[in-house]
């Protein structure tokens, strides 16, 4: 199929189609009030007399600024901050073996989609790049009805038990005193918490690691968390996780990068998705999921269903079932991601929950809270969350009720109405509960079974590389660091011992608590390579390169790079002085996307310096372009420069042989040139720098 086909075949689909009958275009219209009548002046209040007060009888003044005082809602309490957008998803092949839901049956039915990414800490308007974990949430409008899969971009959780959600939550959002700070939980009622809650070890370590500042929405892996269960026709249950596997690999910025663009562009991960779509890029995500059997519910060292716990893909492969593609930005920000309402309760038969008892939490907690957010009961009729199947029942009335029920009969079971809205039986799609045995006294408790709170953070810690670990290391240096009660800093080296000795050790020694450490360091030797993101494969694609250029640039050369780059899928972007378009003497022209002034190197995956006598001449000129170019030397970025340019690198003292350096004077071959640098792109980081 055709791109073009493609696209034509998803704008077709049940849920655009929806959409699109609430869609207005005010485009070329006469502006009226809300009740229809066309407005003849919309710039002056009714006054008495032209230097008179306003008057009362002004409806048109009172409905123009009732409305605005009115334009926002609550934030979400959690994951406040997001950007959602639309795509579709396909099976790979019938999955009938494993589950009965539908859209999981057959690879030629595109499942629309709605996707919300979103930080967890963050009031509405803080910054993209913080350190934080990242919610993925996707809704399936299915032919049987909405399936929410609400999950992160870690497969762990902090807890264990939903009753302790709002004592996490409270101790990472702002201190209430002073609300502060925004964001972060570099503060000291998260560490306190964490301190004293020993089960959040192992999501602190994730926390701590490189998955907590992605690149980009597109770079980043999602889990469903919590273990489900998937059902199939004969009523056969299996145990089930799901992941999303980014097609582009898994990456992340550094921290002093992501702090930096938390200021130059608190929007880069927003603007990131919304330009890629825009661009016609594919977003791309595969999903996957880990089963075991039933009666394999006792065979392992952990308990399936504690969240605090992951499957490692070593023991229990992920198994790929299908493609998301998402395609498409919404029309609105507040109709479409700021309204959508996801509820891990919304299930399809197939799918059924477990007895997690931080998924049993959540399943009230998620209508719950769109009450007060979304103002009412029926935000099941805002466009974004209606299903695409019809919906029928007598749950009628309440704030804001868009449908018309019609005739007398609003309860079940009726003579009236034929007892209609009828239920439906198993066979002719109704949800059936998976009939679970359960048995056991009536106790406030946790099962022992949960206990273990070291063993997978130690083995998450085997897994990573030694640059991964460093990373890690100073994360928890930062973020204790910024802890004032010397106390709490004490606990947190000491609960961290359990986990690697040598960790709470180097913590201790960079927050200043002394005195001696005991040694609790787990004995788990285990180690899933599937852990580290620096085992991932690593593509040039969606890679962001700066062009440093000015007039009299090299054509020849700076073409074949840009030709190199256009093909191996990277996005180049002319740097310079000014904007408008630079030319040379062969009278080619080069457009200039941003100036010095209006980006930064933390912007960009790499840059390339262009070569031309004149133009290195210019940008040598330049203390901002020698910033540039440093501050890539030390985020690891490639830097590419060829033949004179060469000089510009020399001048700011950068080794030419460091890794992630490809500079050549005499170019001969510029493709051998463009190869390297395109290698360069790939590999992303070059850890072996020194700096
Ligand atoms: Fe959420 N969570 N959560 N959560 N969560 C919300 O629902 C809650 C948890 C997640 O883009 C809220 O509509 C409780 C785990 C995402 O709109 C709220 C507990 C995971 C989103 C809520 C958890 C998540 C939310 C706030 C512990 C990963 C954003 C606004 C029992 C598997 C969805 C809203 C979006 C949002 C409650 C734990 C993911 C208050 C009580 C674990 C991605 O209902």
């Amino acid at each position: 199929m055709s791109k073009e086909q493609e696209k034509k075949s998803v704008e077709e689909t049940s849920k655009k189609k929806q959409l699109d009958s609430f869609t207005k275009d005010n485009n070329g219209q006469k502006m009226t009030t809300n009740q229809g009548l066309k407005v003849s002046d919309d710039e002056n209040s009714l006054k008495a007399g032209e230097r008179g007060p306003s008057l009362l009888e002004d409806f048109y003044l009172r409905e123009k600024i009732m409305h605005f005082d009115h334009e926002r809602i609550p934030e979400r309490v959690v994951h406040a901050r997001g950007y959602g957008v639309h795509g579709y998803f396909q099976v790979y092949e019938s999955l009938a073996e494993f589950t009965k839901a539908k859209f999981l049956q057959d690879p030629s039915v595109k499942t629309p989609v709605f996707v919300r990414f979103s930080t967890v800490a963050g009031s509405r308007g803080s910054g993209d790049t913080v350190r934080d974990v990242r919610g993925f949430a996707t809704k399936f409008y299915t032919e049987e009805g909405n399936y929410d899969l609400v999950g992160n971009n870690i497969p762990v959780f902090f807890i264990q038990d939903a009753i302790k959600f709002p004592d996490l939550v409270h101790s990472f959002k702002p201190e209430p005193n002073n609300e502060i700070p925004q964001a972060q939980t570099a503060h000291d009622t998260f560490w306190d918490f964490v301190a004293n809650n020993p089960e959040s070890a192992h999501m602190v370590m994730w926390a701590m690691s490189d998955r907590a500042i992605p690149r980009s929405y597109r770079m980043m892996e999602g889990f469903g968390v919590h273990t489900f269960r998937f059902v199939n026709q004969e009523g056969k249950s299996r145990f089930v996780k799901f992941h999303w596997k980014p097609k582009l690999g898994v990456r992340s910025l550094v921290w002093d990068e992501a702090q930096k663009i938390a200021g130059k562009d608190p929007d880069f991960h927003r603007r990131d998705l919304y330009e890629a779509i825009e661009m016609g890029q594919a977003v791309e995500f595969e999903l996957g999921v880990q089963m075991i059997e039933e009666e394999d519910e006792f065979r392992f060292d952990f308990d399936i269903l504690d969240p605090t716990k992951l499957w490692p893909e070593e023991v229990i492969p992920v198994k790929i079932i299908g493609k998301m593609t998402l395609n498409r930005n919404p029309d609105n920000y507040f109709a479409e991601t700021e309204q959508v309402a996801f509820h891990p309760g919304n299930v399809v038969p197939g799918i059924d929950f477990s007895n997690d008892p931080l998924l049993q939490g959540r399943l009230f907690s998620y209508t719950d809270t769109q009450l007060t957010r979304l103002g009412g009961p029926n935000f099941h009729e805002i466009p974004i969350n209606r299903p695409v199947c019809p919906f029928h029942n007598h749950q009628n009335d309440g704030y804001h009720r868009m449908t018309i029920n019609k005739g007398p009969v609003s309860y079940h079971k009726n003579s009236l109405q034929n007892n209609t809205p009828a239920t439906s039986t198993e066979e002719e799609g109704g949800y059936v509960h998976y009939q679970e045995k359960v048995e056991g006294r009536k106790v406030r408790t946790r099962s022992d079974s949960f206990n273990d709170y070291f063993s997978q953070a130690k083995m998450f810690w085997n897994s990573m590389t030694d640059v991964e670990k460093e990373h890690i290391l100073s994360a928890f240096c930062f973020e204790v660091g910024k802890v004032k009660n010397k106390g709490i800093r004490k606990q947190v080296v000491d609960l961290f011992s359990h986990v690697d000795y040598e960790l709470a050790k180097e913590i201790a020694s960079n927050v200043g608590v002394d005195g001696s450490i005991s040694n609790h360091e787990s004995t788990v030797t285990l180690n899933s390579p599937a852990l580290s993101q620096e085992t991932k494969s690593k593509s040039p694609k969606s890679s962001k390169i700066a062009i440093l250029a000015e007039d009299g640039f090299n054509s020849l050369e700076l073409n074949g790079v840009l030709d190199a780059l256009n093909e191996a899928g990277a996005i180049p972007e002319v740097v310079s002085n000014h904007l408008g378009v630079l030319s040379n003497d062969e009278g080619q022209k080069l457009d200039v996307s941003y100036t010095f002034q209006t980006s930064d190197s933390v912007l960009f995956d790499a840059i390339y310096v262009a070569g031309g006598e004149k133009s290195v001449e210019k940008l040598m000129a330049q203390k901002e372009v020698e910033d540039f170019i440093y501050e890539t030397f030390k985020h690891y970025k490639t830097i590419g420069a060829a033949d004179d340019a060469v000089k510009l690198l020399e001048k700011i003292g950068l080794q030419l042989n460091q890794p992630g350096i490809v500079a050549k004077t005499n170019t001969k071959d510029l493709n051998a040139f463009n190869k390297d640098f395109i290698e360069a792109i790939t590999e992303q980081r070059h850890w072996k720098r020194q700096l």
